[in-house]
């Protein structure tokens, strides 16, 4: 049975991008694999995060994952910062990688921005503690959005580099799960940058707790342009707002994008934009509901959470001992 590790940073709500990117797709899998779904804080703070924030995200986020269908009986759902072996496992790593393998990842490019220096040198290292969040449990299918191939294969390239160097067979490879229709979901802003939970702008992305009526307002006034919907996708080409919306309803509908064109071709955005409400608020607002009962008891989430915790490090422990054996750390006895 292959086991599943993905991960989702407590930086924000989870958007509707983390959402038809990752989180819907985890909840098929744990029906069927060992799998670990891990809120990654020690990420999250590779950007400043104010401390009261991180810990409300924190909880928020358990709250989310379990309100869209992860059950902490079928899967391991924990924090990151609870399982210490991520972190070790993480250092051994930024030993192995190479600087230029870092230098050429995109994402650094993007959150850093055009002020690199000043940014933090965890951002700089972050897909090195990813590879580890995966392989300290030999993880080999690892569901993410598209934008995370790159990581992944960095993560390969560690394993490969660690296995060799020490002439071992310790690391297994990673498989990426590119899954959905919407794989990339782009801001409602800015149909040319992908929907953030961090981004300063509310209005560029659909939160998993807004209510029906901010929902009903994001989409109204989300981008577009004053063409109508054409019948065919090659016609969205140079068209990224329009393409992103048919996208998003495509996705939450489980269809093609090419069933929606057919079916509102010569529409204007207007009536597009009410359907597309309509399915948003239908499929988002029992999430909204189910995520807010269980914010009322922070005793029971965090109690889960410890037991995911207990599960993840039993897995951790055994595999990053072996790690340090390997490289000839003396043991504690
Ligand atoms: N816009 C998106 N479309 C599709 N998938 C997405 N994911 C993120 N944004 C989109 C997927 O969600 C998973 C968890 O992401 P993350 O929290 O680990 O980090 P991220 O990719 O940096 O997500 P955000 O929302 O953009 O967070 P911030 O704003 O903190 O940087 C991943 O599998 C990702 O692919």
């Amino acid at each position: 049975m292959q086991r599943v590790f993905s991960g989702i940073q407590p930086s924000g709500v989870p958007t509707l991008g983390n959402y038809l990117g990752a989180i819907r797709n985890w909840v098929p899998m744990q029906e069927q694999h060992e799998s670990l779904f891990c809120i990654v804080d020690l990420h999250a703070i590779t950007q400043f995060q104010e401390p009261a924030q991180l810990l409300l995200q924190t909880r928020e986020m358990a709250a989310a994952l379990l309100a869209c269908g992860l059950s902490p009986e079928k899967c391991i759902l924990f924090v990151q910062s609870h399982v210490p072996a991520h972190a070790e496992l993480g250092w051994i790593f930024n030993c192995v990688a190479r600087l230029g393998w870092l230098n050429r990842m995109t994402q650094f490019k993007d959150k850093a921005g055009k002020d690199r220096e000043a940014a933090s040198a965890g951002l700089y290292v972050y897909p090195n503690l990813m590879a580890a969040d995966i392989l300290v449990y030999k993880a080999t299918s690892v569901p993410v959005g598209d934008d995370q191939r790159q990581h992944l294969e960095l993560a390969n390239d560690i394993a490969e580099k660690f296995n060799h160097d020490y002439g071992v067979k310790l690391f297994p490879r990673i498989e990426p799960h590119i899954l959905g229709v919407a794989a990339r979901v782009m801001s409602l802003r800015d149909g040319t940058k992908k929907m953030s939970k961090s981004d300063p702008s509310d209005q560029s992305r659909i939160n998993l707790n807004d209510d029906n009526d901010a929902i009903a307002l994001k989409i109204r006034r989300a981008r577009t342009d004053a063409e109508p919907i054409p019948g065919h996708m090659l016609q969205l080409e140079g068209r990224a707002e329009a393409r992103n919306l048919v996208g998003i309803l495509a996705a939450i509908t489980n269809t093609m994008p090419e069933n929606v064109l057919r079916e509102h071709e010569g529409q204007g955005f207007g009536s597009f934009k009410e359907v597309l409400t309509e399915a948003l608020v239908a499929h988002l607002s029992p999430i909204r509901a189910e995520m807010l009962r269980l914010l009322e008891d922070p005793g029971s989430l965090d109690a889960a959470l410890r037991r995911g915790a207990e599960k993840a490090e039993a897995i951790a422990n055994p595999i990053l001992a072996e790690v340090k054996q390997a490289m000839g750390f003396l043991a504690r006895r």
